[in-house]
């Protein structure tokens, strides 16, 4: 704005002086060539300050409003929902449906910083739909922050999960000093609404909790995100709000991972690391951005064998990693899903009906990092089991 408003009184300046040289007829005087140029100058910033007011105000709707400058590469697939803004997608089928708990992602002028500041929601609406590709319905709101009693601020991405007739609904928000921890809310329904528990699941920290059953009926749960996401300031459990992110050369930060007890509300364990290693089973340094975990954990199984696949985070790919066991250690593979349009990349992966499916997100109906859609595209294995990678762009 500042560039325009001096390089209009430079333009304005210049021609008024111009004219004053060459056609005599106006005679300008100095004194009326400086209240022109103050017109001008006024009119400049008058109108840049309405734009801003103007860019201030759409960015603090709700609502999907408009769609942004046309895009320059082909989506391969379209957002399921285009009424809200959507993201994190954790897709499951309960009841032979398929339920997606994604972010409800809100525009309310937060400032964008590497913190996540921006992403500040205050709510969960749960979607289904009886197939891929059918109608998607929108349940409204399953979950509000209000009324989950030791929250601070923004509610990140969500799982669910279904044991002793109940659903369970885990999700990541900032307490009231701040720090995140993961919470747990029941209901009879699988789209709610859902009763937040008093407190968080004791001994939780950081973001992105995926929630596993595996075949024996066990669940456990994957967690964990740096930067904003704060797993930099745990370590061995214990909490420091000075924690550091990683030098380079020092080795990456590692997700975690606790099997929950039979209440579904607690871990039956205390917190463990998860070892993700490359082809010669080493640990990948922080260096290594674009093979190491930043957030968005999530675990499938594929014949018999465990996948966690995550984000990158600034290097924005999702990659994954298989192993034997729940607890890993994990071999990494390779990439499962390429940069999407918009900073953060956030995945679930889903069998319907003898397909796969990886649902994601990313920000084609707003052009906004912090608003964000859900969408869905199939996955494909090779025959030794590995993932063909995606781009979801053609
Ligand atoms: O939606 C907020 C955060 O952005 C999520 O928790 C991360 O996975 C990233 O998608």
């Amino acid at each position: 704005m500042v560039i325009s408003v001096i390089l209009l009184v430079f333009l304005t300046t210049t021609i008024i002086v111009s004219l004053n040289k060459y056609i005599p007829i106006m005679q300008f005087s100095i004194q009326k060539t400086l209240l022109l140029t103050g017109i001008a100058t006024a009119v400049g910033v008058f109108s840049s300050c309405n734009n801003a007011a103007t860019n201030e105000t759409t960015d603090k709707k709700d609502t999907v409003v408009a769609a942004p400058a046309p895009a320059k590469k082909e989506p391969i697939s379209q957002p399921l929902v285009t009424h809200i803004y959507t993201a994190d997608p954790s897709a499951h089928i309960f009841n032979g449906k398929i339920y997606i708990y994604p972010s409800h992602d809100t525009a309310t002028g937060t400032a964008e910083n590497d913190n996540g500041d921006h992403f500040n929601m205050m709510d969960y609406h749960i979607l289904s739909m009886d197939s891929i590709g059918g109608q998607v319905t929108d349940h409204g709101v399953a979950l509000d922050i209000k009324n989950i009693p030791w929250a601070g601020r923004q509610l990140w991405a969500p799982d669910a999960a279904f044991a002793n007739n109940t659903y369970y609904l885990y999700f990541p928000v900032k307490d009231k000093r701040d720090v995140f921890h993961i919470g747990v809310a029941t209901s009879t329904k699988p789209e709610g609404p859902f009763t937040a528990e008093a407190r968080p699941i004791q001994g939780s920290y950081s973001i992105d909790p995926c929630v596993f059953k595996d075949d024996d009926g066990k669940f456990y749960m994957y967690f964990g995100g740096i930067w904003g996401g704060q797993l930099q300031r745990w370590n061995n459990n214990k909490y420091d709000s000075a924690g550091k992110l990683r030098q380079p050369g020092e080795q990456a930060i590692l997700p975690r991972v606790a099997k929950l007890n039979a209440g579904m509300k607690g871990f039956a364990e205390p917190v463990k690391e998860i070892k993700i290693l490359d082809k010669d089973d080493r640990l990948f340094t922080e260096k290594d951005n674009d093979k190491r975990f930043f957030e968005a954990a999530w675990m499938h199984k594929y014949r018999g064998k465990y996948y966690f696949s995550y984000s990158t985070g600034d290097t924005h790919f999702i990659n994954y990693a298989i192993g034997t066991s729940p607890y890993g250690p994990f071999t990494y593979q390779g990439v499962v899903l390429n940069p999407v349009d918009g900073w953060t990349n956030h995945q679930s992966i889903l069998e319907v009906k003898d397909k796969w499916y990886i649902f994601y997100h990313d920000v084609q109906l707003s052009g906004k990092t912090h608003l964000r859609n859900v969408k869905v595209t199939e996955l494909k294995y090779n025959d030794d089991g590995t993932i063909q990678p995606i781009t979801a762009y053609k």
